[in-house]
């Protein structure tokens, strides 16, 4: 059987994360997992998990470890077999710990963006709220101005865009990210790009999974779970 690949992929709010993971799961087949993607689902599905974490989630404040975790572990055990890629969990080391408890890495992918990037990008970012359908007015515009592609509907912008939101956003981050960097590098498997285009960082990445991924993999993948 070939081997089971398990990877994940960190970066700030706005650092491209979705987009990334957007193509490596078309191009290396991986199951693809965000936890933005479940929190969005749950909240438009008024489950019991979604009501919990509908006020953090609006505030872009990090939902509970323990609610976050349970979320995350029970999607992974339906994929008992299969080889995936994570966005935006563990985002705490208390997650990081919980997904050890149950499998290893292979490799974390982690992005540094600058501010002043993340600043531009999420100040031009609008959103589709019912589906959580993300663009940006130059890098990936709607087709029609200010609507949704998919359903038409009015987008919006996030009051936690702001730039004084953001740059608090963006520190938390740090603060939060920087253990499960550090227990990452410590188990060898982090790997950090650098840059403000994701159009550069994507080749770097590309090529660095056709070294990881075998390719008896590719031939038995199944399709990615479109978030
Ligand atoms: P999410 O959904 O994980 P964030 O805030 O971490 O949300 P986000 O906003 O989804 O991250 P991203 O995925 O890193 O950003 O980036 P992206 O969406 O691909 O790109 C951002 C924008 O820039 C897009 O408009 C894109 O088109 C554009 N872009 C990309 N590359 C370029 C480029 O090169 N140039 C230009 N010009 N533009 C570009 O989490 C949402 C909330 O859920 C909770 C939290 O409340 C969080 O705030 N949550 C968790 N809470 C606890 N623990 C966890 N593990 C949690 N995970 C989520
Ligand atoms: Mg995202």
């Amino acid at each position: 059987m070939a081997k089971l690949f398990r990877t994940a992929i960190m970066g700030p709010p706005g650092s491209g994360k979705g987009t990334i993971s957007q193509r490596i799961a078309q191009k290396f087949g991986l199951q693809y997992l965000s936890s933005g993607h479940f929190l969005r689902e749950s909240i438009a599905a008024n489950t019991e998990a979604g009501v919990l974490v509908k006020s953090y989630v609006e505030r872009s404040m990090l939902v509970p470890d323990h609610v976050m975790s349970r979320l995350m572990l029970l999607r992974l055990e339906q994929l008992t077999g299969h080889s995936w890629l994570l966005d935006g969990f563990p985002r705490t080391i208390a997650q990081a710990k919980a997904l050890n408890n149950i499998c290893q890495l292979d490799m974390v992918i982690s992005l540094n963006i600058p501010y002043e990037t993340l600043r531009e990008r999420l100040s031009d970012r609008w959103i589709h709220p019912a589906s959580g359908r993300v663009y940006n007015m130059g890098f990936n515009p709607p087709r029609v101005q200010g609507r949704d592609d998919v359903s038409g509907e009015p987008l919006i912008q996030h009051a936690d865009d702001r730039p004084e939101a953001l740059l608090a956003r963006l520190r938390h981050y740090k603060d939060v990210a920087k253990p499960v960097i550090d227990l990452y590098k410590s188990q060898g498997v982090l790997y950090q790009f650098s840059g403000t285009d994701t159009n550069r960082i994507w080749p770097y990445i590309s090529s660095l999974l056709s070294t990881k991924i075998p390719t008896q993999h590719l031939d038995g993948c199944q399709p990615p779970i479109q978030p």
